[in-house]
């Protein structure tokens, strides 16, 4: 067989085995074995003195495209290889975002937090601006500038947690009352605040008593506010939480910073009026305190009571809440029952 032929047969087989090698391993072995030092081409290559100087520049030229065929072959099945490879890693890798996702469970805001951002709302919609105050707060703020001097009897009202003589937990929200009168510029207008926080007392635990629980207190202070303007706005109050179904009273009561001062029952929704343990026999729950605000307290908080008057309430969202939703137990919303807490859905 000539050189010629040789060459040829090495190539077909070559290419052969190039195109039949299935992995990157294969094909590196088939360039060494075929293009490699001790392979038939570098053989045949190294016998080219043998040939007739005629002969030489015709089989070197066929010698060098033949290899060139194989370098070629082996680039190619290459790259093929590579992407092979690459098209098996993404058809693995494959996401199927059709698939339904894994459920996230949604949180949703205390009960006790939705009466408040309901009553939050209804106030902003009244012109109502909303302040928050400390918990921990100063005596003075606490009672003496709500007409409570140290030794008045009406403080045992409110059994107190002291942190010292002068420092105690707020036992109402009415010390945001003195703070805003303060800060407040009469000369622009009225001043209308809500001040939603958590209060704290000495209370013994119960159905409708909780030691630590929470209130709004309301204070508008300007020209001509007037007891119908308090009535009016309670009855808001009564209206947007309750519609039409539970009744409002209003009876007179003692506060020592609200003169004439009032206290609001609601309808008890465990009884409808007919006298229960809820309610204690009486058909009523009791949500809120309120009155005039008392000349000596717009006094000590620099407002003239010649010329301003204003009314103001504290209510318990709490009970509002127990009220709303016919919880028989204000100890319920504090436990952290999921089961509990999860019935009240804002949405729903
Ligand atoms: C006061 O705290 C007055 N600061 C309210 C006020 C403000 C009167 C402005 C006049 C002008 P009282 O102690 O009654 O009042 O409490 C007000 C409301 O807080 C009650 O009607 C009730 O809804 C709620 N409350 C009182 N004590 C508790 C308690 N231990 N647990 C849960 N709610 C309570």
């Amino acid at each position: 067989m000539g050189m010629k032929e040789k060459l040829a047969e090495l190539r077909q087989q070559g290419l052969e085995a190039i195109e039949q090698s299935q992995d990157l391993d294969k094909i590196n072995q088939a360039r060494v074995k075929w293009l490699g030092k001790k392979g038939p081409l570098t053989q045949i290559l190294r016998g080219m003195g043998k040939l007739s100087p005629e002969e030489r520049p015709a089989v070197g030229k066929y010698a060098n495209d033949v290899r060139n065929d194989l370098q070629e072959a082996l680039q190619r099945r290459k790259q093929e290889m590579e992407k092979e490879l690459l098209n098996a890693k993404l058809m693995a890798e494959t996401v199927d975002v059709t698939l339904p996702g894994a459920p996230v469970a949604q949180g949703q805001p205390h009960v006790i937090q939705q009466i408040i951002d309901q009553l939050i709302d209804l106030f902003v919609g009244m012109g109502y601006e909303v302040a928050t105050g400390p918990e921990v707060e100063e005596e003075v703020y606490n009672f003496e500038k709500l007409n409570l001097p140290k030794d008045h009897p009406a403080r045992d009202m409110q059994d107190t947690f002291y942190i010292t003589p002068q420092i105690l937990m707020r036992t109402q929200t009415s010390p945001m009352q003195a703070r805003m009168m303060e800060k407040h510029d009469f000369s622009k207008g009225p001043l209308k605040m809500i001040s939603p926080g958590k209060v704290y007392r000495r209370d013994t635990d119960d159905a409708t008593h909780s030691h630590q629980f929470h209130q709004l207190e309301g204070l508008v202070v300007g020209e001509h506010v007037t007891m119908a303007d308090l009535r009016g706005t309670l009855q808001e109050v009564g209206r947007n939480l309750f519609g039409d179904q539970l009744n409002v009273r209003l009876r007179p009561s003692y506060f020592p910073f609200t003169e004439p001062s009032v206290e609001a029952d609601v309808t008890c929704f465990n009884c409808l009026g007919k006298g229960c343990d809820i309610c204690k026999g009486t058909g009523w729950i009791e949500c809120l305190g309120a009155g005039m605000v008392h000349p000596n307290v717009l006094k000590m908080s620099g407002v003239d009571p010649e010329k301003y008057s204003g009314f103001a309430f504290g209510l318990g969202p709490d009970r509002f809440a127990m009220l709303k939703y016919g919880v028989t137990d204000i100890r319920d919303f504090y436990l952290n029952d999921m089961r509990f807490l999860t019935q009240f859905d804002e949405k729903g």
